[in-house]
């Protein structure tokens, strides 16, 4: 094949078509000269006239949403904390406070947080590294869970305490090797990503906004909002800023580290935790409903040196395999099929839950694992029913309960009847990075929270996620459960409205959709004792860094992109700062053998069904022979993020893309893309500092391809 037509099958698979123009933003300028009121109604138009106001819509993020502005009550939720007669427990909690006193105009989630080795534990060698609260208490599984509202400012200051990556330069030499940088490596550098939220993918400096920059973004006074481009090394100290803009929908979020190459190995420690955007008062879905976060890790054994060299080449002096690597090898070695991590919820393994018959609660389901295990269809099933008699519980035939999903991915099913079949369910398939909120009212009896194996993913296995007691004592909240039986009883539609972001489609996407093609194989076995890692994980023929693995987006555009899966895994594609829907299925009908070396692979592509459900996500299982596409916009925020695979052993070794969201026309300078003004320290105003950080910064994309 020749280079031009390379060219134009490079061209045809990746580029929109260049005569279809982005949808404008209206500038900064005309919003305030049209005045605040008008901005807010262009929020509430009925349906029909959205159309029309589509490039209006596009800065929403000017003006709150209409029903947002009311200041809520303190995010200091007791139903976060709710107390348990069995051994189901409760992440640390922190919330955000009006921490500038009278006059604070706003609230801020401000900690310390450090990243430590545990190795004083009985699970030494298996538990290496927690998050933990600054000078207090014990090092937390899984870390804090984080309470905030929309509009909301969090502010950590993160200290990486691990030790240095070396002396071990075979896993993270400087400068790192070409043969690294898609295999596992630098397995102490980390960073927080704050998967879900619809937030600036930037970090701020003094002199303006950075993206892709890490030098600039460890200078002085930087704060990082949800930059995954960021590297905190070992002994380094860094400041993250995250404003969530007023009008952020509410809704259950994560965050995790997410750094190429170590991201497996960070969230099998658990470096993972819960990120509720909880609802302003006027906007619950059941209010009063008390939540039950279930962060859901799966936790690697180690692999020990007997178990890969003989015992004559294990016992000598120094080892050849450290205690450090006996853990990398635990998360990148265990093929699909072997030994199995330990499922644990809230950092425990099967824990049971005590409630009250008719108790009505609102469980937070987070997956939050990294390996092909991971993949898990949830159910709850009765095992036993409560004789009132005897007093007794008596086993019954498994059934399945329903369960009424309100949320997926942490946005909210707006508008659907809690009777429909989207909503009444009795199974959800969740894959890794996948989020899930049920309504939950169950009569006295024994149930079980299962998950049960994914259609497909032979490493997906069946187990009891947690034990669930219902006593046959009387619920004393009654008029909870009459407004839940209301919602049920007589099919209402769940409340609320999706902010502008979240509205329905009434805009054109761009034609000729971009491809992403998902490729897997075996590859040539790495040599073990050397380089962890197996196979070889590509997207389009590229791995994460190679001058292709990048996806330019305007900013401003709405676009189609087509996920194709090639290989015979599944792979959840997951992207960050933006969700979007599926809008049609199809399947693969035919692919050449030779995947990895062919650049002209182009399959045919059946279109089977037409999805119009209106359900947003940030991670779907692209399954076997599957396409999809789907379809997103890139309004709000622009600067560098990713896209990758949700199995993290992919991801870190190859699975990822930058996409590149460009500024160039500087149309979009939002309210939130300004230097934010967090507190990272108690008794200082956020009112004051607000003040004296009144100056704009207008960003460019300082040295965006430094870092690919
Ligand atoms: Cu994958």
């Amino acid at each position: 094949m020749t280079d031009n037509q390379k060219n134009s099958l490079t061209s045809s698979y990746y580029d929109s078509d260049p005569t279809t123009k982005p949808a404008k933003l209206i500038s900064r300028r005309q919003i305030l000269t049209t005045g605040a009121a008008t901005a807010v109604s262009l929020l509430v138009l009925p349906k029909g006239a959205q159309a029309e106001n589509r490039q209006q819509m596009a800065s929403c993020d000017f003006a709150p949403l209409a029903n947002c502005t009311a200041p809520p009550t303190d995010c200091s939720s007791p139903s976060l904390t709710l107390p348990s007669d069995g051994n189901f427990t409760f992440p640390e909690l922190l919330t955000s406070q009006h921490i500038g006193g009278s006059g604070d105009t706003f609230r801020t989630l401000s900690k310390n947080l450090d990243l430590v080795q545990v190795d004083d534990t009985p699970s030494a060698g298996v538990y290496v590294r927690r998050l933990k609260i600054r000078n207090q208490g014990q090092p937390l599984l899984p870390g804090p869970t984080l309470c905030v509202y929309p509009g909301d400012q969090i502010a950590l200051n993160v200290k990486n305490d691990l030790p240095a990556n070396g002396p071990d330069t075979t896993y993270c030499p400087v400068p790192l090797t070409d043969n690294l940088k898609n295999r596992p490596h630098c397995f102490n550098t980390t960073n927080l990503h704050f998967h879900g939220l619809h937030v600036s993918p930037l970090t701020y400096t003094p002199d303006g906004p950075v993206t892709g920059d890490d030098e600039k973004a460890k200078e002085a006074g930087a704060k990082s909002s949800d930059d995954v481009l960021f590297d905190l090394q070992p002994g380094e100290n860094h400041n993250w800023c995250v404003q969530l803009p007023d009008f952020h929908a509410p809704g259950t979020h994560w965050y995790h580290a997410h750094v190429h190459g170590t991201t497996a190995l960070d969230l099998s420690n658990g470096i993972v935790g819960a990120l509720i955007v909880q609802e302003p008062p006027g906007q619950e879905i059941l209010a009063g409903a008390p939540d039950v976060v279930m962060v859901i890790q799966e936790i690697l054994p180690a692999i020990p040196c007997s178990s890969i060299l003989s015992d004559d080449q294990c016992n000598t002096t120094p080892p050849p395999i450290s205690p450090q690597q006996s853990q990398d090898r635990g998360v990148y070695e265990q093929a699909g099929n072997k030994q199995s991590g330990t499922f644990l919820v809230n950092g425990r393994e099967k824990p049971t839950l005590t409630i009250k018959k008719g108790e009505v609660q609102r469980w937070r389901l987070i997956n939050g694992t990294g390996t092909p295990r991971g993949f898990m269809v949830i159910e709850v099933v009765q095992t036993a029913t409560y004789n009132a008699n005897t007093g007794d519980y008596e086993p019954v035939v498994v059934v399945q309960q329903p369960l009424y999903r309100v949320a997926i991915d942490g946005i909210t099913l707006y508008g659907k009847s809690m009777t429909s079949p989207e909503v009444q369910v009795t199974s959800h398939e969740l894959s890794p990075g996948n989020r899930v909120d049920f309504l939950v009212s169950l009569p006295s009896g024994k149930y079980q929270l299962q998950k049960q194996s994914f259609p497909g993913v032979r490493a997906s296995r069946p187990a009891v996620l947690a034990d669930i007691t219902v006593t046959n004592e009387e619920y004393s909240d009654s008029s909870l459960k009459q407004k839940f039986d209301d919602l049920v009883d007589n099919a209402k539609n769940i409340p609320g409205t999706p902010p502008c972001y979240l509205a329905d489609f009434t805009e054109d996407a761009t034609l000729n959709p971009k491809r992403l093609v998902f490729q897997a194989s075996g590859g040539t076995p790495p040599n073990r004792i050397t380089t962890p890692g197996r196979g070889n994980f590509k997207i389009s023929n590229t791995q994460y860094g190679d001058p292709g693995a990048l996806m330019t987006v305007p900013l401003g555009d709405t676009q189609d992109w087509i996920l194709a899966n090639v290989s015979n895994a599944t792979h959840p594609f997951h992207i960050h700062v933006n969700p979007f829907q599926i809008v049609q299925i199809g399947k693969l009908e035919q692919f050449p053998g030779e995947i990895l070396d062919n650049n002209t692979f182009n399959p045919t592509i059946t279109w089977e069904e037409k999805i119009n459900d209106g359900i947003w996500w940030d991670t779907i299982a692209v399954k076997p022979k599957q396409a999809l596409r789907i379809r997103h916009r890139f309004w709000d925020y622009w600067g560098s993020f990713v896209l990758h695979c949700h199995v993290l052993i992919h991801e870190d070794q190859g699975m990822m893309w930058r996409v590149d969201i460009t500024n160039t026309e500087n149309k979009g300078v939002n309210p939130c893309q300004t230097l934010p003004n967090c507190i990272t320290d108690y008794g200082k105003s956020s009112a004051q500092n607000k003040k004296t950080t009144k100056k704009k910064n207008r960003g460019k994309m300082r040295g965006k391809n430094k870092k690919s």
